[in-house]
């Protein structure tokens, strides 16, 4: 069985990120400008912090591409930290000074982050940077290019993706589960990502209020998939299950603390004849009057739309800081704050997609296989003929 594995590696001011995407077939042709442009969007939205004004994200691919096409082998893809200049000291990977690293030490964990549960994980409690560095949410721009390859393979065979913001802090702007048409009014220079251009002023004020208190804001970001076929997933292995798959691909987005699929939480208060999608057909084929369902039903796509929401928490580097202690001299203690973004919601669709890209790409090569990219278009085919006349392709 053919599979995606992705891994990531690199310190948020290492030199830089790298991704290893495993599992590609062959002779796929690749847009390097598409990748680029996935990861200038993941460095948008009003609210970012000083940061994104030295970074300037670009893809270099160092491994399993020849001639634009992938070879088969490990797609290797970097992105240069240009903030590494800064920290070469700080982030020597071989410089051995004991007196210098104690005291510049980061010993109070920021409630929220990775600091105090990470440090504990790995006995490094001593100095938190060597926790903090890695659980950066810098790391999403190695996943944001990884995610661009596999939507260029799910393109290919004409499953396209959209994600925006539904709500930023207190401020909703969509409510309810996303669809493909609600989402298709972002404009690309929205300064938040929001479908609704006439509630962007309220959203940039609230953003803005925010940083005056020193306080962060979290939201909600709506994602949708469409033209995925039927029947990827399993209903027969718990962990096979796509409704699982994908929950837990954006539950490992950082600051994302719940994630729904179609009406999510909002289904229980349904009676069963409200909640359940109506098969009706349409033009000859199986449609369905609603999609609460999101496109999954039993663990595995049904052919509708795949709408889903992921939930972010505000950021937990606080300009005003929070209660903490340091963990150096037992003494309470605020924490610190240098630079960071307000909120990073306008950053989070890309991200999202990035996501839902990786396990979707994962569960159609699951399906169809393939060493070489013409393997998996007969297969294609040959699903897309089995299929028919219930489901057609987006094509
Ligand atoms: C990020 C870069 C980081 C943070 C942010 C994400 O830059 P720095 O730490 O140098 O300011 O702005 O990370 C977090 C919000 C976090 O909590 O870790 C990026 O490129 O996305």
């Amino acid at each position: 069985m053919r599979r995606l594995r992705l891994l990531t590696g690199g310190e948020s001011h290492g030199p830089r990120l790298t991704a290893v995407l495993e599992g590609l077939p062959a002779g796929l042709a690749l847009d390097r400008a598409a990748i680029d442009d996935w990861l200038r969007r993941r460095q948008h939205g009003f609210g970012r912090g000083g940061r994104q004004r030295i970074e300037r994200d670009c893809v270099v691919v160092s491994g399993g591409l020849r001639d634009g096409r992938s070879l088969g082998s490990p797609l290797v893809l970097e992105i240069a930290n240009l903030d590494w200049e800064n920290w070469s000291e700080v982030m020597d990977p071989w410089r051995v000074d004991p007196e210098a690293a104690a005291k510049r030490a980061v010993t109070r964990p920021r409630p929220g982050h990775a600091d105090y549960s990470g440090g504990a994980a790995t006995d490094q409690l001593a100095d938190l940077r060597n926790v903090l560095e890695r659980s950066s949410a810098r790391e999403t721009a190695a996943r944001v290019a990884a995610g661009a390859v596999c939507a260029q393979l799910l393109a290919r065979y004409g499953i396209g993706l959209r994600a925006a913001v539904l709500r930023v802090g207190a401020h909703e702007v969509v409510a309810g589960p996303p669809s493909w048409e609600g989402l298709a009014a972002v404009r690309a220079d929205s300064p938040l990502v929001t479908p609704r251009p006439d509630d962007e002023e309220r959203l940039v004020a609230a953003v803005r209020a925010a940083r005056e208190a020193g306080e962060t804001l979290g939201g909600v970001v709506g994602a949708v998939v469409r033209g995925v076929p039927p029947g990827l997933g399993s209903y027969v292995h718990w962990d096979r299950k796509l409704d699982g798959r994908i929950a837990q691909a954006l539950l490992s987005i950082p600051s994302v603390k719940a994630a729904a699929i179609g009406a999510g939480l909002e289904v229980v208060a349904l009676v069963g004849s409200e909640a359940h999608d109506p098969y009706v057909l349409a033009d000859g084929r199986l449609a369905r009057s609603s999609n609460h369902a999101g496109g999954l039903e039993g663990g595995v796509t049904n052919g509708a739309d795949l709408a889903v929401r992921a939930f972010f928490k505000p950021i937990s580097t606080l300009r005003r800081g929070l209660p903490s202690v340091d963990l150096g001299s037992g003494e309470p203690g605020a924490t610190a704050w240098e630079r960071s973004d307000v909120t990073a919601i306008g950053a989070a669709p890309v991200i999202v997609e990035a996501m839902l890209a990786l396990v979707l790409a994962d569960a159609l090569l699951e399906k169809l296989g393939g060493d070489a990219v013409a393997d998996t278009d007969r297969a294609w085919q040959a699903l897309a003929e089995r299929l028919a006349p219930w489901w057609q392709p987006n094509r």
